[in-house]
């Protein structure tokens, strides 16, 4: 009865889009966002009917961009408030250099698909124009009142192929204490057409919608959010309400949903409740273990795709989506219920270490390792990240924010970019058989839409290594659009003798990523589905070795300026290349260097900054032929390791690199010195009169192969306490095309000052993929 009645009211008032997206119990067993819960459904029966609970086509898009930027810009940039007044003089806002394009290129290359830029934040000044209010930017002398922050950011995240969202602050403290605003002033609602001006309407869009004088006026702003600025992925509909209201101010979502959906069909919606997508419940961007992207609710299923429904027990309850909460019962004996509803969680968190959104004087950023954990609490557990990064005053991200994003980034990419699951060959675990059309392979290859799905609710997947390999992280991912079914899993290894468990998890959901307390090496592994919700459909087991955080440390050893003298610098207080003498050789910074006949390009950084990659196993893209050279050098002893190059074809070959220690006299043979400097810095920044070199070397590509990337080898010792050498590689280059390893907006170091005592100065284990060098056709 309960589908029935649902069912025809969904004829009557629902547009095609909303019941497309709906379906009844009947229909269980076809995957859709929403699922009606009957009174009378067993605990059993709402459990299974979860397990066909799938994404919409936007959610699903969404969720698979899995890391996505806040960009909380406005007048509390100037004033250094976090919320504003309302009363602020629109005067403050004056960004010198606003350069939303160094917002958008550093998001891109940090790994972000997406921005959400405050258009409005709680204090009501507006970024862009509106022919509803005047207090925004064209009040602003800024760019003669002409200026338009929306226009610039949408149009630059469009020119480089970054999606677009829009925060339009549901709260308005401007609306609130000005004299005839119209926030929370009891107005009665009356019927309204949006625009409220006519010469507004685009393409005949007007909406007829019974508004108080606030909720008009944001109706007016929301309209023209999204028809001015060309396609908008998500609309971030915050929570909070200013307590300076007169009254209590009710926010028509029913009617934003309805202007958004008709609007920009694609955007995803972000509120407490949905529809879309929802808060986790913390601001921290950490995801709970089991993140269930389907949730019980009340409500009308009829509608439930297109409306924003309370999060039963609150979005921060420890439980959302567990079998028990499904079950749950009324005092009445029926369910707890009357829905269920594809709505995965969204993880916000500043990237500012004292949390600030907004950009504040002396803001500092949090750590690498601050970053990546929040990485794997929330991307890892089945949750996207909302990570903001605020413009300063100028109007562009501090240098320090675009080095803090690349050091994650390039950390993740050095720890992600390599499989060592993906040449494995895959297989049923014995007992285990799979559906037809998902076999044990559909587990590898990297398309999260085919999967391997064991018959039953539970099943182990084997996979066999080439090699014996070591890994450290394990990577799991369910193919949503079969649905979110793994209650738990374990991970075995195989010891040569039988299995040991490594670990054991709960759900999976889009990722789970699991951090192994240590590394193993093994050449076989197994994943052991040890619960699901129905049979479980796994797009991916990867195998990953994280990249060694900045924690690393390494003494004084790089190019330093020669007037610095600080000791916690990178100048001072150890050995150091002079980079006054390295300048007498031909070394200066940006120079062409010609040895082992490659041709280098010297980094070009300022004193201070650290100018070589410590060999750590990173992974960096570059593509030739012939032979690849490397600059290098190494501190305390020769060094010499094992790197890994791959091919554009897919096969790959070990390579060794030798580097002799720099103040070495005669380098062995096959190396050449393509710089000696008269004299190096010594503590204290004393010159001493000993001959310091870089060197050169060159490896042989395969015949008729294209490089694909290059591993420089693993296992320099940091921090350095010279008991063990440290490879030090300057600049590679390979057909031609020289790379500096200084990454013009991707960090791509390792340093560290003085044996760990230090602060780190700058820098990431690893550099990111070829289009972040400087690649310079010789
Ligand atoms: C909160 C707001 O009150 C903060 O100012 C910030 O915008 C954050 C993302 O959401 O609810």
């Amino acid at each position: 009865m309960g589908v029935l009645r649902a069912r025809s009211r969904a004829v009557i008032a629902l547009s095609a889009a909303t019941l497309l997206a709906f379906a009844g119990a009947a229909d269980a067993a076809t995957p859709t966002p929403v699922v009606a819960v009957a009174p009378n459904d067993t605990g059993g029966t709402i459990v299974a009917n979860a397990s066909n609970v799938v994404p919409s086509a936007r959610q699903l898009a969404w969720q698979r961009m899995e890391q996505t930027a806040f960009v909380h810009f406005g007048v509390n940039t100037y004033t250094g408030r976090e919320w504003g007044t309302g009363t602020e003089d629109p005067n403050v806002f004056q960004p010198t250099g606003l350069d939303t394009d160094q917002w958008v290129n550093t998001l891109k290359n940090a790994g972000f698909k997406e921005a959400v830029l405050t258009a409005k934040h709680h204090d009501g000044f507006l970024l862009f124009p509106s022919k509803s209010s005047d207090f925004g930017v064209t009040s602003s002398s800024w760019q003669g009142g002409q200026g338009d922050v929306v226009k610039t950011f949408t149009d630059s995240a469009h020119k480089a192929g970054l999606k677009a969202g829009i925060y339009l602050s549901p709260a308005d403290i401007h609306e609130a204490v000005t004299a005839g605003g119209r926030y929370g002033n009891g107005s009665t609602p009356k019927a309204v057409s949006i625009p409220s001006d006519p010469s507004e309407v685009v393409e005949g869009r007007t909406f007829a919608f019974t508004s108080d004088d606030y909720n008009t006026y944001y109706e007016n702003t929301l309209y023209e959010l999204l028809t001015r600025y060309g396609e908008l992925d998500e609309v971030w509909l915050d929570g909070a309400t200013p307590p300076e209201a007169q009254k209590p101010q009710p926010y028509d979502f029913g009617n934003w949903i309805t202007m958004i959906r008709t609007l920009q069909p694609n955007a995803v919606i972000f509120q407490d409740g949905g529809p879309d997508a929802r808060w986790v419940g913390n601001e921290n961007g950490s995801a709970r273990q089991s993140e269930w992207s389907v949730l019980p609710y009340t409500g009308d299923p009829a509608t439930a795709a297109d409306r924003m429904l309370a999060v039963p027990d609150g979005n921060g309850a420890a439980d959302l989506g567990s079998d028990s909460v499904l079950s749950r019962r009324g005092a009445d004996g029926t369910s707890a219920w009357n829905l269920l509803r594809w709505t995965p969680a969204e993880c916000d968190a500043t990237l500012s270490a004292k949390h600030n959104w907004f950009w504040q004087p002396g803001d500092t950023w949090r750590s690498e390792a601050d970053l990546e954990n929040i990485y794997y609490e929330s991307v890892g557990r089945n949750c996207n990240l909302l990570l903001d990064v605020p413009p300063n005053r100028q109007g562009v991200f501090d240098q320090s924010a675009v080095d803090a994003l690349n050091a994650f980034h390039t950390n993740l990419t050095a720890t992600f970019a390599t499989n060592l699951a993906a040449d494995a060959s895959a297989s049923d675990d014995s007992g285990t058989a799979n559906t037809a059309g998902h076999p044990a392979t559909a587990a590898l290859g990297g398309n999260p839409d085919s999967s391997w799905q064991p018959t039953g609710s539970t099943g182990g997947l084997v996979l066999t290594l080439p090699s014996a390999r070591t890994f450290d992280t394990v990577s799991v991912r369910e193919d949503l659009t079969i649905g979110m079914r793994v209650k738990s899993f374990a991970v075995d290894t195989w010891n040569g003798n039988g299995w040991t468990q490594v670990a054991a998890d709960t759900t999976v959901g889009n990722r789970k990523l699991i951090r192994l307390p240590a590394p193993v090496t093994t050449s076989r592994v197994r994943l052991r589905i040890t619960d699901s919700r129905a049979n479980a459909a796994i797009a991916e087991v990867g195998l990953h070795k994280r990249a060694t955080g900045l924690a690393a440390t390494f003494d004084n050893v790089g190019t330093s300026d020669d007037a610095g003298t600080a000791t916690t610098g990178f100048d001072g207080a150890g050995y150091s290349y002079s980079r006054t003498a390295l300048a007498g050789a031909g070394a200066g910074p940006g120079a062409r260097i010609t040895s082992s006949g490659m041709a280098f390009t010297f980094p070009d950084v300022s004193p201070g900054a650290p100018d070589n990659t410590v060999a750590q196993g990173q992974t960096f893209h570059l593509s030739g032929t012939g032979s690849v050279g490397f600059l290098l050098s190494a501190s305390c002893g020769h060094a010499t390791g094992t790197g890994h190059l791959t091919y554009t074809d897919g096969t790959a070959q070990d390579y060794t690199l030798t580097a002799p220690d720099w103040l070495a006299a005669t380098p062995p043979s096959g190396t050449s010195v393509a710089v000696s400097s008269a004299y190096r810095n010594g503590p204290g920044n004393t010159h001493q009169n000993v001959t310091s070199k870089i060197f050169s070397v060159t490896v042989p590509l395969a015949s008729g192969k294209t490089l694909s990337s290059v591993t420089l080898p693993s296992g320099s010792a940091l921090p350095l306490t010279c008991t063990t050498p440290a490879l030090h590689v300057f600049a590679a280059d390979v057909s031609n095309r020289v790379v500096s390893l200084r990454a013009h907006a991707d960090g791509g170091y390792v340093t560290a000052p003085n044996g760990g005592t230090s602060p780190l100065i700058a820098g990431s284990t690893s550099v990111g993929p070829a289009e972040e060098f400087d690649l310079i056709d010789d």
